[in-house]
């Protein structure tokens, strides 16, 4: 599919396999006005000549169209503005493909009808089971035997002391973090757009003694925050990986400040003694914002993040010490590029249904909040060299995924005063357990489905419920028994749950299932209600690591040059994560890998 033989500057250009119709396609119609060379710097352009990561193509796109910003204005009239998405600032061609049917990325999670210029159809493609083997969603993961064998002879085509695998939070922490030690460093990104799983967070970041804490007067310690850890891992996690996420929590808010994100709102979290989970003060979804803040910052700071380039191997010399890693290029093809240190940020693999399901056979078929990129691929190639896996049976449902949809319901709905009921419209759980407990008792509900039920104060104040109303999802009425109708539910038991939960908050105890923070009342109409269910939403198995990042063998011993941090490592949630602390340990052990990563490679 990517082995592109020529571009060709002329009407009737064809994609080798593709059932695409040419001449009706982005590129012929740009290349009516001067040939190849409106797009490409030349008018005789060979694929391998084209950069994967499309970065020139991109600035061409923006010289004549305008950047994101003009392009929001531009497409504010349609049905939804792709423009003004959380994707944030991602290539042109990410949808806008030239040579190939162009495709919404929205549509990886979101299921928009819209006909995009050139399209033959309209795009209507995620749905909760959509997308469910490895790759399928993200570009082509088959791997090319005979050209990885090629490659593999090969010398090396570029050498760089640090490679980054994986472009979310993690990777750039750790792409930035080796840079600033002095390293020559490469982040890698399979996908055609940078940002990962991250990018999906919706919820915040776990920390502990940090300024905004102090300001709202939060008594909040290291030691709880472990002790909670521990407890929400059912005391299953790596007590040194939760000391060093927790003394270190704060100092990764601290260093996402210094690079430009805001982080003073503060709320609590399942699983939490205390409002430790920051996030945005403007109420927006944590992942984007310090997507968009870390992938200006690489910029700033001069390291390079190639996309379209998925890591098919990871090499190992004689002395099974890190060597290079076997690149696919989108365009360029297969390669080997050396490399002293790797540190893997690949994500986990809750979209690889196949991979969940061999680990936890109750879940298979199950949606999932994650973004196509979570297939796998990383643990794969650690486990390949001889990399150890720790917990990796253990797999988090997150309770609250939109019923039918890949669209998490972020657990800030609940904890900013949401409560979960039937379809009676009766509370069953308290709203702020773990995540393991809230899905299993949803599960254990006749439907596998709940609702959570707010009220106007909340929509107001979590910005993110008004993108859930924007996509369709909420049901409103003026009344409680106008809500109760619009969710099947029974009016007088729904009326009778929001007045004891009223009263249980004025009385600041929740005599029915010791709900300990209870925010806002919910007796301010309009009223509103979301259905949701579980959704594979966390793989809390990995790599095993040492307290420096590096991954071990399977007798306990560093593999010399591999390091990883974030979901493809295991150890540091337990047997279940507790909301807020992955974006925690995506920045502090990210931070942290590419450090010693960069240690590491300059004193060989
Ligand atoms: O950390 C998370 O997974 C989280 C807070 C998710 C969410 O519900 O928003």
């Amino acid at each position: 599919m990517f082995q592109l033989k020529t571009l060709i500057a002329a009407l009737g250009f064809a994609l080798a396999g593709s059932a695409f119709a040419a001449g009706a396609d982005l590129a012929s119609f740009h290349s009516k006005m001067g040939g190849c060379a409106v797009c490409h710097d030349t008018n005789t352009v060979t694929a391998a000549a084209v950069p994967d990561d499309e970065r020139d193509l991109n600035a061409k796109c923006n010289t004549c169209h305008g950047g994101y910003k003009a392009l929001a204005e531009k497409s504010k009239n349609l049905p939804f503005n792709p423009h003004a998405s959380h994707l944030g600032n991602i290539n042109c061609t990410s949808c806008h493909k030239a040579h190939e049917e162009p495709k919404l990325a929205c549509n990886d999670c979101h299921s928009f009808d819209m006909k995009m210029p050139f399209a033959s159809k309209t795009d209507k493609s995620a749905k909760a089971t959509d997308a469910r083997k490895a790759g399928e969603g993200s570009w082509d993961e088959r791997i090319d035997e005979k050209a990885l064998a090629a490659a593999l002879a090969a010398p090396a085509r570029e050498t760089v002391d640090v490679v980054v695998i994986g472009a979310g939070s993690t990777g750039y922490n750790a792409a930035i973090s080796a840079k600033r030690a002095g390293a020559n460093v490469l982040l890698l990104e399979k996908h055609a757009f940078s940002g990962g799983n991250s990018m999906l967070a919706a919820g915040g970041y776990n920390a502990v003694g940090t300024k905004q804490q102090a300001k709202k007067g939060v008594h909040d310690t290291v030691e709880s925050f472990i002790a909670d850890t521990m407890k929400g891992g059912r005391g299953k996690n790596d007590p040194e990986l939760v000391r060093i996420l927790a003394e270190e929590s704060a100092a990764g808010i601290e260093w996402l400040e210094s690079l430009g994100a805001n982080m003073d709102d503060l709320k609590r979290s399942g699983g939490a003694a205390h409002d430790r989970t920051h996030r945005p003060a403007d109420g927006s979804s944590v992942g984007p914002h310090i997507i968009d803040v870390l992938r200006a910052a690489a910029e700033k700071e001069g390291v390079p993040a190639r996309v379209n380039s998925r890591v098919v191997k990871i090499n190992l010399d004689a002395d099974h010490k890190i060597e290079s890693v076997i690149v696919h290029g989108k365009h360029s093809g297969y390669y080997k590029l050396a490399a002293k240190a790797v540190v893997l940020a690949t994500g986990g693999f809750g979209m690889n249904n196949e991979m969940v399901s061999f680990y936890r056979p109750t879940f298979k078929g199950m949606t999932s909040s994650n973004n196509v990129t979570s297939t796998g691929d990383g643990l794969r190639m650690a486990l390949d060299i001889g990399a150890s896996a720790t917990d990796i049976d253990w797999v988090q449902a997150h309770p609250t995924v939109g019923k039918e949809s890949r669209i998490l319901i972020s657990e800030t709905v609940r904890g900013v005063g949401a409560v979960m009921v039937n379809v009676k419209g009766e509370r069953f759980v308290n709203e702020l357990t773990t995540r393991d407990r809230a899905s299993d008792a949803i599960l254990a509900q006749p439907e596998r489905s709940a609702w959570l039920v707010f009220d106007s104060q909340l929509y107001k104040k979590a910005k993110m419920v008004r993108g859930y109303d924007h996509l369709g999802m909420l049901r409103k009425a003026d009344t409680v028994e106008g809500l109760a109708k619009a969710m099947g539910a029974d009016p007088k038991t729904l009326e009778k749950t929001l007045a004891d939960y009223n009263a249980y908050r004025a009385a600041g105890k929740d005599e029915a299932f010791g709900r300990a923070d209870m925010p806002l009342s919910i007796d301010k109409a309009p009223f509103y209600a979301v259905a949701v269910a579980p959704g594979i939403h966390h793989t809390m198995g990995g790599v095993a690591i040492s307290t420096e990042s590096e991954v071990l063998d399977i007798q306990s011993r560093p593999i010399p040059g591999l390091y990883a941090a974030g979901e493809v490592t295991g150890g540091v949630h337990g047997f279940n994560r507790l909301g807020g602390n992955a974006v925690a340990d995506t920045v502090v052990f990210g931070r942290r890998a590419g450090e010693h990563a960069a240690k590491y490679a300059l004193s060989k």
